[in-house]
């Protein structure tokens, strides 16, 4: 059994829709929990006008019934309140006239998806792009993994976020131990662990505002109390760690990913990198975590550590050079409105995913049609673990 998950929906249509499978029966589902998490993603100083016209709620409309998973596909609904705005220019069916300000998109924007992907679907307003190429349809991914995180609590799995890094500052990416990503308070004003490197960010926040310009950075999501055993070294597909960097690449403006300190170990000798193996009498240790929490491609108990390197955002206030598409000539890319950075948002998006790969892992490995024979199946494998 897998545990996969699809979104629909256009950033300006009537909502946003997830349909999640392979949740076993029985899992009781909180539905408030799902919308603490879609409340985090709208969260973090840099992020513009959007996020105050929304306020995400996921509505339950399948595979749920009394608080507990059917066993069935499960679909969330988040309705985009902004919608009321564009009802004629997102209108499903063909519109009598053309309203006043059509909105029609010809100036592709440098780094975006307008260009390439209008070329691609041979659209002639861009909007038909960048309506889903939209980071908004992170908020159904969010959902889908606020799932994902219901049934890794159950098995006593936790996933958090923290930026490591914003623009240039620190210079040095922040590294947090789980104890001090738990303290970040919930109303922190960018997921930061550390508090003078916070206010660094904002000043810097602050002055691309002011040049019209956007920031990207770092987040770094990390996993506690995984099973050793999850992911396989015997085949490409299997290996965890490719399957975490997709689904963390694959987030908006994500250009790089991370697994441990898999940056700096590359200029390292393997002395130095290598996480040394020792025994405390009961159970396998390591005196470090460089590889952060993957060998071969498999969990190897320790925390799990993904770093996500995010471009500055494409919108800009202050528009780089483009050409528009019907006249050909050099015009400034289009600019509605945008965040200055949404690095935090990144991070909720970056726990979202990551929870996702591991709630599909924890199916593979477990499977189960309920919840309680995926529980005696994972409590044998943890015994036999015990025996090795
Ligand atoms: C976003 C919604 C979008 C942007 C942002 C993320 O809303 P709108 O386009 O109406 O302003 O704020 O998306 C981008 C920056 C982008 O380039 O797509 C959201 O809900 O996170």
């Amino acid at each position: 059994m897998h545990f996969k998950f699809t979104t629909s929906g256009e950033s300006h249509g009537p909502a946003l829709v997830t349909i999640i499978e392979g949740v076993p029966a029985g899992l009781p589902i909180e539905q408030a929990a799902i919308d603490h998490e879609l409340w985090r993603r709208q969260q973090g100083y840099g992020r513009g006008g959007r996020m105050k016209i929304e306020t995400d709620t996921a509505k339950i409309l399948s595979g749920v019934r009394h608080g507990k998973a059917l066993g069935s596909p499960i679909t969330l609904m988040i309705e985009n309140r902004d919608f009321v705005h564009w009802t004629e220019i997102m209108s499903s069916t063909e519109i009598a006239e053309q309203p006043k300000n059509p909105r029609i998109v010809t100036r592709p924007r440098p780094g975006h998806a307008d260009l390439a992907g209008g070329q691609k679907y041979q659209a002639r307003d861009l909007r038909n792009i960048l309506e889903r190429a939209s980071a908004r349809e992170t908020a159904a991914r969010v959902a889908a993994g606020a799932v994902a995180k219901q049934l890794l609590a159950h098995f006593g799995i936790e996933v958090k976020s923290h930026v490591a890094k914003l623009g240039a500052v620190p210079e040095t990416p922040i590294y947090a131990s789980w104890e001090k990503i738990a303290s970040i308070s919930q109303d922190s004003q960018l997921a930061c662990a550390d508090k003078d490197a916070e206010a660094g960010m904002i000043a810097h926040i602050d002055e691309a505002k002011a040049n019209g310009d956007t920031l990207g950075g770092i987040f770094e999501v990390v996993a506690k109390g995984l099973p050793v055993g999850l992911g396989s070294h015997t085949s490409w597909e299997e290996k965890l760690d490719g399957r975490i960097a997709r689904a963390v690449m694959s987030i908006h403006a994500v250009k790089a990913v991370e697994i441990g300190t898999g940056v700096a170990n590359a200029s390292r000798p393997g002395s130095e990198v290598h996480d040394e193996i020792g025994y405390d009498g009961s159970n396998f240790t390591r005196a470090t975590n460089r590889a952060g929490g993957l060998e071969g491609g498999i969990t190897n108990g320790e925390e799990l550590r993904v770093r996500g390197y995010l471009k500055p955002i494409a919108t800009l206030k202050k528009p780089l050079n483009s050409v528009d598409i019907n006249t050909k000539e050099n015009s400034p890319a289009a600019f509605e409105r945008s965040d200055v950075t949404a690095v935090p948002a990144a991070g909720v998006i970056g726990e979202a995913m990551l929870a996702i790969v591991l709630a599909n892992a924890m199916r593979e490995k477990f499977g189960g049609d309920s919840i309680e024979e995926m529980k005696r199946n994972f409590d044998a494998y943890t015994r036999s673990l015990q025996d090795y």
